[in-house]
């Protein structure tokens, strides 16, 4: 695949969800910089530095791709020739998707230990990591029941379905409205997380606030799982985590004319909202992201 075959796969959605996106816009740079004709190591540089930019522009709400890229641009100012830099970049890409794979594995055990028998569990869009604890739960011979949203307006939700579908995990799907009706039934609700911020915010798919709403008010467990890969230093240095705006021809293909759409990736949860997160370093509030943050990253801006 070249580069420009994975912007555009990543902008279609075809790669979708914050770790997919952070582990194949990372392997594209490190094909890029193995591949790449720069005569000399400022041109080389030059060359990383774009493609990270344009890498880091495509979905705006990916801290964990970001954080890579950022991870990239450090290890490269020690280099002094081209094969110095190549070395670096495919050394650090390849140590950073290690990691995340290994934080998600890590993940998938501690949160399928909340997983109990009798559960029914609620699920909106596609996470690696929902969808990787609830089938090490299965796997573990626990009995429970998924319920997954459609995800509208481009319908991850389906991946989800037919992922849990092929666990063998009974699995029911419902429009993403039908979330406060069937409330009342719901063990668990879990959603994963594009970003967390310094304040304990977690980013999600556009919806995912209204149906912590709901499990609020129905008194009903909530919580997100990522990878501390996720957690955004900018938001330590005050920045706003930015919020991706799609285009309005997902929701509506032809609208009548005069009508504006808008069409937000994502949204805020509160952390009033979410009972826990779990992450490679084990269950915590969304509120302790913040130390992690700090010692995991620091200010890097
Ligand atoms: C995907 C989405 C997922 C998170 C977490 O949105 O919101 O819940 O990215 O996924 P989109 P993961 O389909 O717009 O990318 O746990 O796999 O990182």
């Amino acid at each position: 695949m070249t580069f420009d075959e994975t912007i555009a796969k990543i902008k279609n959605l075809e790669i979708q969800s914050g770790t997919n996106v952070a582990i194949e816009g990372l392997k594209a740079l490190e094909r890029e910089v193995m591949q790449s004709k720069a005569k000399n190591i400022d041109e080389l540089i030059k060359e990383i530095k774009d493609k990270s930019t344009r890498l880091a522009s495509i979905r705006s709400t990916e801290p964990a791709l970001r954080n890579g890229l950022k991870l990239v641009d450090a290890s490269i100012s020690s280099a002094s020739s081209t094969r110095d830099a190549r070395e670096l970049v495919s050394g650090t890409v390849k140590k950073y998707i290690t990691e995340i794979e290994h934080a998600e594995e890590r993940i998938w055990e501690i949160g399928e230990r909340r997983i109990m028998d009798g559960y029914t569990v609620l699920t909106h869009c596609h996470s690696t990591a929902v969808v990787g604890i609830l089938k090490k739960a299965s796997e573990n011979g626990k009995e429970f029941k998924a319920i997954c949203t459609e995800t509208r307006p481009l319908f991850q939700g389906r991946i989800t379905a037919r992922e849990l579908v092929e666990a063998k995990i009974p699995t029911t799907m419902i429009v993403d409205s039908a979330a406060r009706k069937i409330m009342n039934d719901i063990d668990l609700f879990m959603f994963g997380a594009d970003a967390v911020t310094s304040d304990g915010f977690v980013v999600n798919k556009i919806g995912t606030s209204l149906i912590a709403l709901a499990a609020k008010e129905a008194r009903t467990m909530t919580c997100t799982a990522c990878e501390t890969f996720k957690f955004d230093p900018d938001t330590l240095a005050g920045e706003w985590e930015p919020i991706e705006k799609r285009d309005p021809s997902e929701v509506w293909e032809s609208p009548p004319k005069g009508l504006s759409i808008y069409n937000p990736a994502f949204d805020f949860t509160p952390p009033e909202l979410v009972d826990f997160l779990i992450c490679e370093e084990g269950i915590i509030n969304t509120e302790e992201a913040s130390r992690i943050m700090r010692e995991k990253w620091g200010m890097t801006k």
